[in-house]
């Protein structure tokens, strides 16, 4: 019989809040905020518990709560670091690493090979005892190896709270491997906090979204499980732009149709409109679904509203293969726009870089080689191809020496808006909803010292020679003469693109590999937009 898999997903409990105040421990008795541009981006609980509300402007917070701490988060490398250490941390206690992260503060674990090892032992020990009472708990082994690695689990009980405050008619089969899976969820929770000092929200279920959404339903520092027999109730009840993936356009789009297609009266006003899973899913059906959003995310949207969720856990690879930030619109349509856009995204897609490339001491553990840029004509629609043109990314992204707003500059003016034109082409006039900067075909940097960043750091004080020896090295292969030659060339470096007749133009269905420009996670392009307001949703 093929058995579901048993998912775990973890949120850090207000995570910037968890990372000031394990630096500053005075922090956690008091009410305080982190500040991001003028925003609240979260505020602790003792914050929460006043009224101050995550994403609020700060000055409007500190005229509501004039006592309010405000702690300044502009930079983001702590978060990154621990966000990182937690990360590791976790995965090294899940089986084969099967953990996916989803932004900084959030992990899926897939802990079914965990579980069914498990449930065979539990199945031996009722072999002898066949007729007398069942086995009331079992020693849940975290290891394969060793035997006394693990913790006492009770079997006829289940650890934290129930979706929907009812339990499974029995604990067989999978709803007993779910019970086990709360017990590890807690096990693993109490590591955790213990070792690591950070308390999380956890959910347990048969996928990430169920799992996600039970998580989200009782924080922090709480953990739910969600059985299948009531996955159904339990999202009957949401909005359904608050299941993740269904974001602010999907779910117009979807309120359009259904209303259209019903009793043809142009519902403009949200609140007309019955927005519940349970509506949606009598009101609609799964051809609506695709015709309204095209195949692949009308498919996946109606599934998720019946609790299936097939996207599996994809661990997250320790260096990433590509970094993408973009941004939708209604209309672009003009050269000034556009280049104060590319702006905003250069000045994402390096914190992206820095966070997913760097080490902590600083050092590029990867050099992407290639900057892509695209773009998605208005006329082929929000959910339409994209086209993108790719050149080689200049070096002095990996500057050190050159202030962000020097390279995002360079960036913008020499790369992103040279490509831009090539994509238009000989158009005047052009009108886009979408641009995508991302740099693709990252290599791994070598183990020695890999820092391009000091190659332009020192070079004042060394000869060529001696800059070829002591960094060549550590230069990924395709950029060592190109880097050596810049320097060659010039007194103060300067940055050249290679003249390659080779751009590609790409015409793509779209991939499933785009970002979030909050926290940077990669995912599925029709999940990106449902992402963003994940992000927003308050408690
Ligand atoms: N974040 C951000 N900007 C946003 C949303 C989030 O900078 N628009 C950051 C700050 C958060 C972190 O990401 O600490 C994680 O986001 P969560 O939505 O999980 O919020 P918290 O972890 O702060 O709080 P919660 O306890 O509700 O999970
Ligand atoms: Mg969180
Ligand atoms: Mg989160």
């Amino acid at each position: 019989m093929l058995r579901s898999s048993v998912i775990i997903a973890l949120d850090w409990d207000a995570f910037y809040c968890s990372v000031e105040e394990h630096f500053n421990p005075e922090l956690k008795k008091i009410a305080f905020a982190v500040k991001q541009k003028g925003i609240i981006c979260t505020c602790n609980y003792v914050a929460r518990a006043l009224g101050v509300k995550k994403l609020q402007l700060h000055m409007e917070a500190l005229k509501q709560f004039p006592d309010l701490v405000i702690v300044n988060g502009e930079d983001l490398s702590r978060y990154r670091d621990a966000s990182k250490e937690l990360w590791y941390f976790t995965r090294d206690m899940v089986w084969g690493g099967k953990v996916e992260r989803l932004g900084f503060d959030e992990l899926f674990l897939d802990v079914t090979e965990m579980i069914d090892f498990n449930i065979a032992l539990l199945d031996n020990l009722h072999v002898p005892r066949a007729s007398s009472q069942p086995v009331s708990s079992l020693f849940f082994r975290m290891s394969k190896d060793e035997p006394s690695v693990g913790f006492s689990c009770p079997v006829s009980s289940v650890a934290g709270n129930l979706a929907t405050g009812s339990l499974p008619g029995d604990f067989r089969g999978d709803n007993l491997r779910l019970v086990l899976g709360s017990h590890l969820c807690h096990y693993i929770r109490s590591q955790i906090l213990d070792l690591k000092g950070y308390t999380s929200s956890g959910g347990v279920s048969i996928n990430k979204t169920l799992a996600k959404m039970a998580g989200a339903s009782h924080k922090p520092n709480q953990q739910t499980v969600l059985f299948p027999e009531f996955a159904q109730d339990f999202l009957d009840t949401y909005d359904i732009g608050r299941i993740p993936w269904i974001g602010h356009k999907s779910k117009s789009i979807i309120l359009d149709a259904i209303y259209k297609a019903t009793d043809n009266v142009n519902h403009t006003v949200e609140g007309e409109r019955d927005a519940t899973v349970f509506n949606v899913r009598h009101m609609a059906n799964k051809q609506l679904f695709i015709n309204s959003l095209g195949q692949s995310s009308g498919d996946k949207l109606w599934d998720l509203l019946h609790g299936v969720d097939q996207t599996g856990v994809q661990p997250t690879p320790d260096m990433p293969t590509q970094i993408s930030i973009e941004d939708t619109f209604k209309s672009l349509t003009s050269v000034i726009e556009v280049h104060n856009v590319l702006r905003r995204l250069s000045y994402s897609l390096l914190d992206r870089m820095y966070i997913d490339l760097k080490d902590s001491n600083g050092d590029w553990l990867g050099h992407p080689q290639t900057a892509r840029l695209s773009t998605r004509p208005r006329s082929t629609g929000f959910y339409g191809s994209r086209i993108s043109r790719s050149d080689s990314l200049p070096s002095i992204v990996f500057s050190s020496s050159h202030s962000r707003g020097s390279i995002v500059d360079y960036l913008v003016d020499r790369c992103w808006m040279p490509l831009f034109s090539k994509l238009i082409g000989d158009a005047k006039i052009f009108d886009i909803v979408l641009l995508n900067v991302a740099v693709v075909n990252i290599e791994k940097s070598p183990a020695k010292s890999s820092d391009i960043t000091s190659f332009f750091g020192k070079k004042k004080h060394m000869d060529n020679s001696q800059l070829y020896d002591v960094h060549r090295e550590g230069l990924p292969v395709t950029k060592r003469a190109k880097v050596v030659g810049d320097y060659a060339d010039s007194e103060v470096a300067h940055f050249e693109f290679l003249e390659d007749d080779d751009e590609d133009v790409i015409f793509e269905e779209d991939s499933y590999n785009e970002s979030c420009v909050v926290c940077g996670q990669r995912m599925m392009n029709f999940a990106l937009e449902a992402h963003m307001r994940f992000h927003e949703l308050g408690d």
